[in-house]
């Protein structure tokens, strides 16, 4: 059911002709899926905040409680489900020409959700890999490792496949991040704090190639000044609207 989000007159004229749109996710996406946010009190975990455990540094220095962080977490992403905002983003592939998804979350739930080709910016929780040899492991959901993981090539210590901070995002996924930024008509960022670089600064790469930038955020973010226009309420209302919107003036088309 569209119409519940309050949407300007422009940036509906700006979907009707929009031909490449694109869109950087970030935790909040998931936040409706049971999946807790980085920032604000249900990030902690033990006390921790993320800070504090997301880094090479704190991983060499007590690898255990960092694995157990993890393990942690992919049962909790193992368990649950994408939903309506996941799942909205998914059938937009289907609808515009150029569509691409970049996503901050490391949780897999876009792919789930029937999203291709998504964009890691920060890596994938379900993968791991060996610090020694480089042999990558797991990628099942199932996979929940308990004490620290080995290699079953060399034997060495397995880390989670994600990006920490200090750490160089995959080259790769942040060049076609960029240009997808760079060519977009509307670029769509959905659920993030916008503190943490550099993905923070793919928003403002779009805004100064001329795409009109939608923040979708039940609250204001350190983008929000830079932003064309807010559409303040959960991904999981907005982002079906916005996906009702675009199919009544771009048709359902088939792949
Ligand atoms: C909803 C909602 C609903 C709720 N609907 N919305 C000083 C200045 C500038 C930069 C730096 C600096 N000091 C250090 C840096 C660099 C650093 C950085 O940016 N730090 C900042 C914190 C200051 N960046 C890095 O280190 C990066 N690498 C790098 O820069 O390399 C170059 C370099 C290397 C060496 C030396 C120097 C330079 C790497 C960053 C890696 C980030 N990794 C993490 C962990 C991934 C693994 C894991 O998951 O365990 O990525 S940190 C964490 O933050 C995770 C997230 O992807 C990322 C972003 O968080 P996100 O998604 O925005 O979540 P939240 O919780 O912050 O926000 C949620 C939002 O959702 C909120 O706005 C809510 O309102 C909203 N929300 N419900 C819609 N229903
Ligand atoms: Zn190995």
């Amino acid at each position: 059911m569209a119409g519940r989000v309050n949407i300007s007159a422009r940036l509906h004229d700006i979907l009707a002709k929009a031909e490449s749109i694109c869109v950087m996710t970030g935790a909040g996406v998931s936040a409706e899926s049971g999946v807790p946010t980085f920032r604000g009190n249900d990030g902690l975990w033990k006390k921790f905040r993320p800070e504090e455990l997301a880094s090479f540094d704190a991983f060499i220095r007590n690898p255990e409680l960092v694995w157990e962080w993890y393990a942690y977490r992919r049962k909790l992403i193992s368990e649950v489900r994408p939903n309506p905002g996941h799942r909205a983003l998914a059938e937009m592939q289907d609808v515009i020409p150029d569509f691409t998804l970049v996503t901050q979350n490391v949780d897999n739930l876009h792919t789930r959700a029937g999203s291709r080709d998504v964009i890691e910016l920060h890596g994938n929780i379900m993968r791991s890999y060996c610090l020694d040899c480089g042999l990558f492991a797991g990628g099942s959901v199932q996979e929940i490792p308990s004490g620290i993981p080995s290699c079953e090539h060399c034997g060495g210590m397995l880390r989670p496949d994600v990006v920490w901070f200090g750490e160089i995002l995959p080259q790769p996924a942040f060049q076609k991040a960029a240009e997808a930024a760079g060519r977009c008509d509307v670029f769509l960022s959905v659920g993030t704090s916008g503190i943490v670089y550099p993905a923070a600064s793919i928003p403002r790469m779009a805004r100064e190639a001329g795409a009109y930038v939608v923040e979708v955020n039940p609250d204001s973010t350190d983008l929000t000044p830079g932003i064309s226009e807010t559409l303040s309420g959960p991904s999981g209302v907005v982002l079906p609207d916005l996906l009702s919107i675009l199919k009544e003036y771009h048709g359902h088309q088939q792949n």
